[in-house]
């Protein structure tokens, strides 16, 4: 067995990690034209290169994917390229990048999706609202997915995915958390289709199964990941109560696919922990290669779990926001600055690329 400090290298895959701080990903919404990344997103994903692993913000897999307002994506040549810069920039650093791929499924407006509907499993609108034309406003109706739309699906997370290496990320985190498409599909509360999907715990997991499996081909297995978020009510997501054998069946079948790490939300995305009565430890137990843990950890709880052995690494997403130099304040004890509430969505390098990295002496 390795050191198991949270300072320590770690080998994910084909990567030696430094540590074993993740930083999570964050939506901060400031794609620029063509939903190209923020000409800021090199230096604000470099100025955090200490993460053992960076995770970019959630982006879109193709123009239907897209739920919320300047939200970049990678399926065009001018993304890829923007992306592009943002790796160099990580690599330049030490760090290591994958990027978050996500389809919003019905959660987003048709404003943002040139007048068409959202599309869903089921015809369900979700309880929630997305930000779009500067405010917020209440998700549209959408519309259930044809069982013959679903291959294209599959095929722009297969594209995407490639696309990805073409930009130079070190690997992919498939986005099946927080109510998006691929969790909409794992609910019984959004997903009531009688075809293949739907129906049964194997049929509400096809997708997922089907997208990673398609992502793991395209960029091996070693190099993909996935987010699930079991008992967070994100974006309107309804409890049914079956979370525990539904989300089971879908680690185990992940284990099979070999990939290289599930991480979780254990509990309410960016909320309380204990929202529901849920064992993550049975997921842990399920999956035999590293289990990133999320959601409202800091120093002591992440330093008492890695010892327990219930994760391998843990990821902080806030923290990451005003502390671009969190790992060496979590190693010396340092205080955390906190982010800006008017400048975490939206906007341009303020609250962005200008949180200062701790000069000696300051902040302790
Ligand atoms: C905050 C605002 C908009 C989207 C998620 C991608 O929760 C998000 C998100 C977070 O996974």
């Amino acid at each position: 067995m390795s050191d198991k400090s949270l300072f320590a290298p770690y080998e994910l895959g084909p990567l030696t990690l430094s540590n074993r701080i993740v930083m999570a990903p964050l939506t901060r919404n400031r794609a620029g034209p063509g939903l190209v990344p923020s000409q800021h997103a090199a230096e604000y994903y470099a100025q955090r290169a200490g993460a053992g692993l960076i995770i970019t913000e959630a982006t879109q897999v193709s123009e239907q994917a897209q739920g919320y307002q300047d939200t970049p994506g990678l399926y065009t040549p001018e993304q890829i390229a923007g992306w592009r810069t943002v790796t160099d920039a990580v690599h330049a650093k030490g760090g290591r990048i994958f990027v978050q791929l996500w389809h919003v499924g019905r959660v987003s407006h048709v404003d943002l999706l040139g007048g068409k509907a959202p599309v869903a499993p089921s015809a369900i609108r979700a309880e929630t609202k997305t930000f779009v034309n500067n405010g917020f406003a209440d998700v549209s109706e959408p519309r259930a997915l044809e069982a013959g739309e679903i291959p294209a699906i599959v095929e722009t997370f297969r594209r995407a995915a490639a696309n990805a290496i073409a930009a130079g990320f070190d690997g992919v985190e498939v986005h099946g958390a927080n109510g998006y498409l691929l969790d909409q599909f794992l609910r019984e509360t959004a997903n009531v289709r009688t075809d293949a999907y739907g129906g049964s715990i194997e049929n509400r997991a096809r997708l997922l199964l089907e997208v990673t499996e398609a992502v793991s081909r395209q960029i091996g297995a070693d190099r993909t990941g996935v987010r699930l978020s079991p008992v967070s009510p994100a974006s309107g997501i309804v409890m049914s109560g079956n979370e525990q054998p539904q989300f089971d069946y879908v680690v185990a079948q992940l284990d099979r696919l070999g990939i290289a790490y599930v991480h979780i939300v254990e509990g309410a995305t960016g909320g309380p922990r204990d929202v529901a009565a849920f064992d993550f430890g049975s997921l842990r137990r399920r999956f035999r290669n590293t289990y990133i843990a999320n959601n409202g950890y800091d120093l002591d709880l992440a330093r008492s779990r890695l010892a327990e052995g219930k994760a391998d690494l843990f990821a902080f997403g806030r923290p990451f926001i005003a502390n671009p130099d969190l790992i060496e304040r979590l190693m010396t004890g340092a205080t955390l600055a906190q982010p800006n509430p008017a400048t975490i969505y939206g906007g341009g390098a303020a609250g962005y690329t200008d949180y200062p990295a701790m000069t000696a002496g300051f902040g302790h």
